[in-house]
């Protein structure tokens, strides 16, 4: 069932010419002024301070001043530096993942299944591993939604399973396989020790091995921190970061899993 695979796609010989470089804005145009904040594990005091100074300037801001320091417990400083860096950003050279396929409508959604599926399509959901964060994948499915836009389970003609948080990935895969899941949605908030990328990789093996070659649901994982550039890199067919959106979503599936009109795009 899987099919769509993301690309980042590099910019054009084009894009490079039209677009300029720029530099971070503080002040004045240009000036390079920057933000950043960072813990080290230092009591707080002066040589801490100087410490926090050191870091910055070899991160590369000059001038670099502290503008607020806090001790965290008795072991570490919290820092919070301003200054200007020398950096320049090369708007032609940014490379994005684009959103391959067009933004659909509630009823362009549902018309596109019910016409060319001719069946419901069914959504399987979850968060794994230890991620106890449901507000995302809620946000995505339930009702309510997010951003002004309802979830999955508005959609008449998909049907939503949300199986909650921490689920076991055989747990998920049995479940995906008594559903008969079109695809499964996957949340990982929680990214300590790149737990996000262990959990999402095994996840994508288990599927790989428990369905016929070709064969699997289409996997979709979502989650503020990931590099939606990675879908390839961890076995899955598509990745949402932060700020997504139920619509989003919605269209994705269509594109990915709904066959195309007779002589016209989806
Ligand atoms: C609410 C919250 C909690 C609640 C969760 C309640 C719940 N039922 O979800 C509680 C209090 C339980 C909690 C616990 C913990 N939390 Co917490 N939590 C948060 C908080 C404040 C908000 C997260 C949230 O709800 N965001 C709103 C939703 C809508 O945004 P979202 O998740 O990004 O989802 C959007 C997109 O990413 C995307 N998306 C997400 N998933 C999916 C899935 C698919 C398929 C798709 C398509 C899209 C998609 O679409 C969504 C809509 O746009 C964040 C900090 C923050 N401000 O983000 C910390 C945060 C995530 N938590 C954190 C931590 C560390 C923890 C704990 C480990 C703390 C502790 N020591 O106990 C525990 C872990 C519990 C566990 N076992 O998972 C850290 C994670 C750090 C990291 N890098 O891993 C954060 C970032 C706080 C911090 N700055 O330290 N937390």
């Amino acid at each position: 069932m899987s099919s769509a695979r993301t690309a980042t796609t590099p910019p054009s010989p084009a894009a490079r010419a039209a677009h300029p470089v720029v530099r971070p804005y503080g002040d004045t145009t240009g000036d390079g002024m920057v933000q950043v904040s960072f813990t080290l594990p230092v009591p707080h005091d002066k040589r801490a301070e100087g410490a926090a100074l050191q870091l910055a300037q070899k991160m590369g801001l000059d001038p670099a001043l502290l503008v607020h320091a806090k001790a965290m417990g008795p072991d570490f400083t919290f820092f919070v530096v301003y200054g200007s860096v020398r950096h320049v950003v090369d708007l032609g050279a940014v490379q994005v993942v684009e959103r391959e396929y067009p933004l659909l409508g509630t009823k362009e959604v549902n018309l596109a299944v019910r016409s060319r599926l001719r069946r419901k399509l069914v959504v399987v959901g979850a968060t794994i591993g230890t991620d106890a964060h449901t507000v995302g994948i809620d946000a995505i499915l339930n009702l309510k939604g997010i951003a002004g836009e309802k979830g999955l389970e508005h959609y008449r003609e998909l049907r939503v399973v949300n199986l909650g948080s921490q689920v076991a990935v055989p747990d998920l895969v049995a479940r995906a396989r008594a559903e008969r899941a079109d695809a499964v949605l996957v949340s990982q908030v929680v990214t300590q020790r790149d737990a996000h990328l262990a959990n999402t990789r095994e996840m994508a093996a288990a599927f790989n091995e428990s369905y016929p070659s070709g064969r699997r649901p289409l996997l979709v994982v979502g989650g503020p921190r990931f590099d939606e550039a990675m879908a390839a890199d961890l076995g899955v067919d598509r990745v949402f970061g932060r700020g997504c959106t139920p619509g989003e979503v919605a269209s994705y599936l269509v594109h990915a899993l709904v066959p195309a009109p007779r002589g016209g795009a989806r």
